[in-house]
């Protein structure tokens, strides 16, 4: 399976880690930390050399509640890291459902475009279509204001699987091919923990949609739930997510921590390199 990005085909035969650059005052997890230019490219060098294979520039955040950013705004926050971005080596992302930021973003050279709107707002699809651009479609209900009170489901796996199919073909309606797009449940969008939990145990059924599934568990409050801490002691927590997502079928995993996230896929490659096939006997394993 690979993702056909605008420079780069991301081969996803190896879980793909996805570090998260936000270049804003009020994230949930890192806000402020990264919130000039400077200190955002600094930020990107880091996780490049800390092995991440993905940078995902955001400069909105999109935590239950968060203020509105005007695209001016936006594009001010997150130009000059996006042009330093794009010369490290690997793929960039823009996170944004904006399809103004999406256009200049695309200007400037990235090669991913990731949507929690899953290109719904008007002229998004126009923007990404025809660009060469890999896109990631998320499940969201509503905004980021009002979301949660949106999180009411029935079977949360089906209603989201639904979802995302529409959506992936309303993409390839649009002209953008199916080696382009890349699927995810949207953890932490208009869902509860339990929606979270049930959604996470069941992605296996997301994965037979056909697209590759990236998963972003990175921090958020379902692991604050679980295990009790605040947002910058769940490193453990959100790695033993990220495994499972990548156990329940996800290639990309979206994170905070890249080097605690690396090491924990170099573990799981290790152990997959040296597994013998159910097939090789004893004879041929010689
Ligand atoms: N989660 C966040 C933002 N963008 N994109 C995708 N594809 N999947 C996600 O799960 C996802 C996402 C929220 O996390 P973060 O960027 O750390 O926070 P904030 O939105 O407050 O900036």
């Amino acid at each position: 399976m690979h993702w056909q990005t605008r420079r780069f085909l991301l081969d996803l035969s190896r879980p793909r880690v996805m570090g998260i650059v936000n270049v804003t005052p009020d994230s949930f997890s890192d806000g402020g930390h990264h919130d000039n230019t400077r200190a955002a490219i600094a930020h990107c060098e880091r996780l490049v050399a800390e092995g991440a294979d993905i940078l995902d520039i955001g400069g909105e955040s999109t935590r239950p509640g968060a203020p509105h950013v005007d695209a001016e705004g936006e594009w001010a926050r997150i130009e000059g890291v996006i042009a330093a971005a794009v010369t490290l080596g690997v793929p960039v992302s823009v996170d944004t459902y904006k399809p103004e930021i999406m256009r200049r973003a695309l200007e400037a050279g990235v090669d991913i475009v990731n949507d929690v709107q899953a290109l719904q707002q008007p002229g998004a699809l126009a923007a990404v279509a025809g660009s060469g651009a890999g896109v990631c479609l998320m499940h969201m209900r509503g905004e980021p204001a009002s979301m949660m009170d949106l999180a009411v489901y029935n079977d949360v796996v089906a209603e989201v699987s639904e979802f995302l199919a529409r959506r992936a073909q309303a993409a390839r309606d649009a002209g953008i091919p199916s080696s382009a797009i890349v699927l995810d449940p949207g953890y932490g969008f208009a869902k509860h923990a339990e929606h979270n939990l049930r959604l996470l145990a069941g992605q296996r059924r997301l994965a037979e949609l056909g697209y590759p599934l990236l998963a972003g568990w990175s921090r958020k409050r379902t692991l604050g739930d679980i295990t009790g801490r605040p947002v910058h002691q769940r490193v453990a927590a959100s790695v033993a997510a990220a495994l499972r997502a990548v156990n329940e079928g996800a290639q990309i995993v979206r994170v905070h921590d890249v080097p605690a996230t690396v090491d924990a896929l170099k573990v799981w490659a290790a152990v997959d390199a040296a597994t013998i096939p159910a097939t090789e006997t004893k004879e041929d394993a010689r």
